[in-house]
């Protein structure tokens, strides 16, 4: 099917004679169409993975891709005149995710419709993406990021559901988005919404809203500030309407297909992606109970279908609700939930793993001990799952754990975010690895290939090239290609530690004040959301924001060092950052980090790690070996016992070393308060002096040690080039695929 067709049909003209908005909507009608043709997945079981976030990204070319019709489309354009980047740029990204966990989300439906697995996503409509993030006087300032436009992915259902909160009941309707599997069947990802909600009630430059209508704003942001309890209290109202409808929709087609829900667990799995989605045990036991099951019969039959999939170790991390919120939004949930506890009680006699608790609802208790499968992400992750913060559970059900690696969908994070590499390994080794990753290995042979190696460089810079003419388009900074793009994405978090990579830039910067200058420039790129109620987090993002003023104004010292924090990080920034790194900051404090899923994507299109052994850096070192990765600090076990003895001191080691001396009172020197306040500086240097929870000065000896050995050998080009494809050949683990097919052998069995 021809594009030009389409155009006419729509808008009476001919490619060449329509804008770039004209276009996306013509492809994005002609793509929504073929994808509809497509066969959907089937199958008796069925597996449907709850989460609060879908971080799907745009999704006009992966979609192209995955349905085979991307060179075509693109040539065709380009023969009219007209760019396929360029009409990208018109469609927003739905940012449904604040992170990692979101992305995956979205990965994962990629492999399984690519696997052709009768699997559905369910999660919720958000009117507002995560944020959108502006910066003015060095601050993150947050505005409203709509995505919704009358023309989109998404398709209206005729599907309804009635969801009773304490006091009131909304009627909620399922909007579909299609997911194309690369050369195979489709998928839906099922985003539930209500039609009271009301956009107007939010103003166009601020997240603040009136958070006690829920019937008017319980749809409209993702994860709303929940720095007050009446946030908090309305993320317990989304979760139980994400679940309430998913519950609803699982028995209606477990019914559909066949089961008398007796035998529910032949027909149906569900995945609990982290504790968001945990109401579904309860609710789902209310519903079978309306069905005239038992409470025992239904509490068995949900214990044979919910599997839960840990993300974090920070214990402050996983979710326990008070009581009186529950009480409030869904007080039909309490008195199961007080029976899974009373259950538990009799049953057990170990404490800490009781469900309720000092009034708390803790969300985790109830995954582990009513799911039949508990995940960690990476192999380090789960073994410390196992071994400490979740231990006691381990006692009870070690048949319950086990371990899931992460993966990423080598479409969107190879194929579409950098067709110049793609296409220089399907003509070294076919294109197989678009649906077997493991062929990448093939890309071995060539480490000896003066001239592979030299196109893979090239390859490298013109993604470079590419990233720094955006750079210079939205924030006006200059970068030097040649220099070494050394790159940190993520949320802002603590424990990810970007201020130990601001202190070494502060570290660097008084080098080459001194003459010791870097034997070529160094660029570092920080890309980043702070969560609106993280104070030091945003303390953070101001800290490198005053840093890129002082450091790229400064004549002495910019022509060797420049520092870019790139604004409004999301999917559509990554994959143009990604594809232009040489290394790739995997800094966080062993121990903390569950997976990450960055490095693997870094990795992929043939950055070095430079990174700490936690999450899944662990396993990345173990593919490529100790000469294609740079790893430094402390071992998690190392860190581990210091936290269990609680003696650490930042002071020690401010005193102690004045390196670490000089770049922390570089924080609130005169040059860096001409340009920041001294408020949030302050308490950034105090955080550090005073606490340091996470551990950074420890590290940092070691960090600037190993991260300048791998810019030295990075002048070795040749050398670099050879890692790099190593990195890539090595890849092929990580393919979400992989993974996927994983969860199915393992857990889901469909
Ligand atoms: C959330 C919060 C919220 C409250 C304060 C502290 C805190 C700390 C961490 C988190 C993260 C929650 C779960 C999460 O996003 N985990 C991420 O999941 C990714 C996919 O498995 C994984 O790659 C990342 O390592 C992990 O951080």
């Amino acid at each position: 099917m021809k594009v030009d067709e389409y155009a006419r049909k729509l808008y009476g003209r001919p490619v060449n004679q329509c804008t770039n908005e004209e276009l996306y909507f013509t492809l994005l009608a002609m793509t929504k169409e073929l994808s509809e043709k497509k066969v959907t997945t089937d199958g008796k079981k069925k597996l449907y993975y709850i989460s609060a976030e879908f971080l799907i990204g745009k999704l006009l070319s992966n979609n192209l891709i995955n349905l085979g019709i991307y060179e075509d489309v693109k040539k065709e354009l380009a023969d009219a005149g007209k760019e396929l980047s360029a009409i990208e740029e018109v469609e927003p990204e739905p940012s449904l995710g604040n992170g990692g966990l979101g992305r995956l989300a979205a990965c994962f439906l990629d492999s399984m419709a690519t696997l052709g697995l009768n699997a559905d996503g369910v999660g919720l409509l958000y009117h507002f993406g995560l944020f959108k993030q502006v910066f003015k006087n060095c601050l993150q300032n947050e505005v409203p990021n709509p995505w919704i436009e009358n023309k989109s992915w998404l398709s209206e259902t005729e599907k309804t559901y009635t969801v009773s909160f304490g006091g009131f009941d909304v009627t909620s309707r399922m909007y579909d988005i299609d997911v194309t599997g690369y050369d195979n069947r489709t998928t839906k990802l099922h985003l539930f919404d209500l039609e009271t909600v009301k956009e107007s009630i939010v103003p166009s430059d601020s997240i603040h809203f009136d958070k006690n209508d829920v019937k008017e704003n319980l749809t409209l942001f993702l994860y709303p500030d929940d720095s007050d309890d009446a946030g908090r209290i309305l993320r317990v109202y989304q979760q139980y309407f994400m679940v309430s409808n998913a519950a609803q929709l699982i028995l209606d087609e477990a019914k559909e297909r066949g089961s008398n829900l007796h035998d529910l667990a032949d027909y149906v799995a569900i995945q609990i992606n982290d504790t968001h989605p945990t109401m579904v045990i309860p609710e789902l036991i209310r519903l079978l109970q309306e069905e005239g099951i038992l409470m025992t019969e239904a509490i068995a039959i949900v214990r044979k279908v919910c599997a839960y999939t840990n993300h974090t170790i920070l214990a402050e991390a996983l979710e326990k609700w008070p009581i009186g919120f529950l009480n409030r939004a869904v007080p039909q949930l309490m008195p199961i939930i007080r029976e899974l506890d009373n259950l538990v009680r009799k049953e057990i006699s170990d404490e800490t793993t009781y469900i309720i608790k000092d009034g708390l609802v803790h969300m985790a208790h109830i995954d582990i001990h009513y799911g039949y499968s508990v995940n960690g992400v990476a192999y380090l992750h789960t073994e410390i799952l196992k071994d400490t913060e979740l231990h006691n559970f381990y006692k009870l059900y070690p048949e319950k754990f086990n371990n899931k690696t992460n993966g990423i969908t080598f479409r969107r994070w190879l194929a579409a975010c950098n067709p110049q590499l793609a296409a220089l390994i399907t003509e070294l080794i076919g294109e197989g690895w678009k649906k077997d990753a493991d062929e990448l290995k093939k890309l071995a042979q060539f480490e000896n290939d003066d001239a592979v190696l030299d196109r893979l460089l090239s390859v490298k810079h013109a993604k470079k090239k590419e990233l720094a003419a955006y750079v210079k388009r939205t924030q006006d900074i200059d970068l030097d290609t040649h220099s070494v793009f050394d790159i940190q994405v993520k949320r802002l978090h603590e424990y990810k530690r970007q201020q130990m990579n601001a202190l070494y830039v502060i570290h660097k910067y008084f080098e080459i004040k001194e003459g010791k200058k870097p034997g070529r420039p160094i660029t570092v790129i920080f890309g980043a959301k702070a969560a609106p109620a993280y104070v030091i987090a945003k303390d953070i993002i101001h800290l490198i924001l005053c840093l890129q003023e002082i450091v790229n104004k400064d004549p002495e010292v910019s022509p060797y060092l420049k520092v870019v924090m790139v604004e409004n990080y999301n999917v559509t920034l990554a994959e143009k950052l990604i594809p232009a790194c040489d290394i790739s900051e995997q800094i966080s404090l062993a121990s903390k980090e569950a997976s990450g899923t960055s490095n693997m994507k870094f990795m992929l299109n043939g950055a070095v790690t430079l990174g700490t052994m936690d999450g899944a850096n662990v396993e990345i070192a173990d593919m490529v070996g100790k000469e294609n990765i740079y790893t430094f600090g402390e071992s998690s076990e190392t860190v581990i016992a210091r936290y269990e003895r609680g003696d650490y001191k930042s002071k020690d080691y401010y005193d102690k070393d004045p390196d670490i001396k000089r770049a922390v009172d570089f924080i609130l020197s005169d040059k860096m308060l001409s340009v920041g306040n001294r408020e949030n500086l302050e308490r950034l240097q105090k955080e550090l002096l005073n606490k340091d929870w996470f551990m950074t000065f420890p590290d940092f000896e070691d960090y600037v040690k190993t991260r300048d050995l791998a810019i030295k050998e990075f002048e070795d080009r040749k050398a670099w080039a050879k890692k790099m494809l190593h990195n890539i050949s090595q890849a092929g683990f990580f393919s979400s695929d992989r993974t996927i097919a994983q969860y199915n052998e393992e857990i889901w069995k469909l």
